[in-house]
């Protein structure tokens, strides 16, 4: 295979071999280095926020169905750095290091021809299977996202097929300005492929939705270069009313990756007019250095870690891993042995999200109980 460096491609195959046989939580596994990134999953909720103009837009609309639309662009406008940006900046998907539990990441976007600042708090709320809890916040906008991210793998011959676990509730102040609208958003199913050749990228399957309290539901449906629409990365967006999915008010089609139009009329009254380029620069997260951060804060954490894989100090980063994994087992055994267990931080944990099955049951399902992390109440 192409990818895989010569001296890695038996471990490779044995690699391959291991996620055959296995399901469920492929992050506990070893890969092989080349395979191996230095960034934590607690970062990977920043995606959320790299158009931050398209954030702070969520709040705007001059009536519900514009500020779904506007919602819609803003969730279409993350998938390029959420799925690609590991290809982009590594040539492949890698494999995050594997976040300890209470792992912090803090960042910030700041402000810009007055959008508002856009602030970001990630904790891991679990280890084990890994659960990372977010929000984003545009105070000045009053634009905020609270949601969490697991996942549920499956290996499917020659691709892993990724089932997120979780979901995000986007608040924004209602278009009359009385009140606030909510916004359910639901993920997509990612597929790992490219795996034999050791250059795995993600495809998007599936559906998603976005559900809003003030009655209308945008559908999305991704389609890939082995489905039926054959064209890699693609996608297609209907907003409806909840209470008629099948009657689309307006119809987006492209790709995720890069351009996508509405099919007919849009809210400018334009026919066919662009949606979203995602040629549009992506605005990285702000982050203190390492020297500044706290010590469950994630660069500070993997400091040496990552250091090791950038530099290929492979034994290095192994034994640094290592370390804090050891230092991990002996926390959670003192917190067992004195019965204080670990408390989160910067999130509350919910059984039932009331949220999830209101806006779930607006559009005709009938979800299972969904569990839900909140933000703790501020303290200024
Ligand atoms: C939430 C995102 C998620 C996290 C990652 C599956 C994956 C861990 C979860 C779902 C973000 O909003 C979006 C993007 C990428 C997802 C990751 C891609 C990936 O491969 C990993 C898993 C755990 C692996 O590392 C599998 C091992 C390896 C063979 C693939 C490189």
């Amino acid at each position: 295979g192409g990818a895989v460096p010569k001296d890695q491609r038996q471990g490779w195959g044995q690699f391959l071999k291991t996620i055959a046989s296995f399901s469920g939580d492929l992050s506990s596994l070893t890969a092989p280095s080349f395979i191996l990134s230095p960034v934590s999953l607690t970062e990977y909720p920043s995606y959320w926020g790299e158009h931050p103009e398209l954030f702070a837009a969520c709040a705007e609309g001059k009536d519900d169905v514009e500020q779904m639309v506007n919602v819609a662009r803003w969730f279409i406008g993350t998938l390029k750095g959420q799925y690609m940006s590991r290809n982009t900046s590594m040539g492949s998907e890698k494999k995050p290091l594997n976040p300890i539990l209470g792992e912090i990441f803090l960042g910030n976007w700041p402000d810009k021809d007055g959008r508002g600042e856009t602030s970001l708090i990630a904790e891991q709320v679990s280890h084990h299977p890994p659960v990372t809890a977010y929000n984003l916040l545009n105070e000045k906008a009053g634009v905020n996202l609270e949601g969490h991210s697991g996942q549920k793998s499956s290996f499917s011959g020659r691709s892993i097929t990724v089932r997120q676990v979780g979901h995000a509730v986007l608040r924004v102040p209602s278009t009359d300005k009385k009140g606030e609208t909510l916004y359910l958003i639901t993920l997509p199913t990612l597929v790992i492929e490219g795996l034999i050749w050791g250059s795995p990228y993600i495809e998007l399957s599936g559906t998603s939705h976005i559900s809003s309290s003030s009655g209308y539901l945008a559908t999305i449906n991704y389609s890939g270069k082995g489905y039926f629409s054959g064209k890699a990365h693609t996608y297609k967006a209907t907003v409806s009313p909840s209470s008629k999915p099948t009657h689309p008010l307006y119809t987006v089609e492209g790709e995720w990756s890069g351009v996508s139009k509405f099919k007919g009329s849009s809210p400018d009254g334009n026919k066919d007019s662009t949606f979203w380029d995602a040629g549009a620069d992506r605005e990285e997260v702000s982050v203190k250095s390492v020297e500044e951060q706290g010590p469950m804060e994630s660069r500070k954490v993997w400091q040496k870690t990552a250091e090791g894989i950038r530099s290929q100090n492979y034994e290095a980063a192994s034994k640094d891993k290592s370390r804090i994994e050891n230092e991990q087992r002996q926390m959670r055994k003192d917190e067992a042995a004195k019965g204080t267990p670990h408390q989160l931080e910067y999130f509350v944990h919910v059984d039932d999200d009331k949220e999830y099955a209101d806006l779930m049951a607006s559009f005709g399902g009938k979800p299972p109980q969904e569990e839900a992390y909140r933000r703790k109440a501020r303290v200024h």
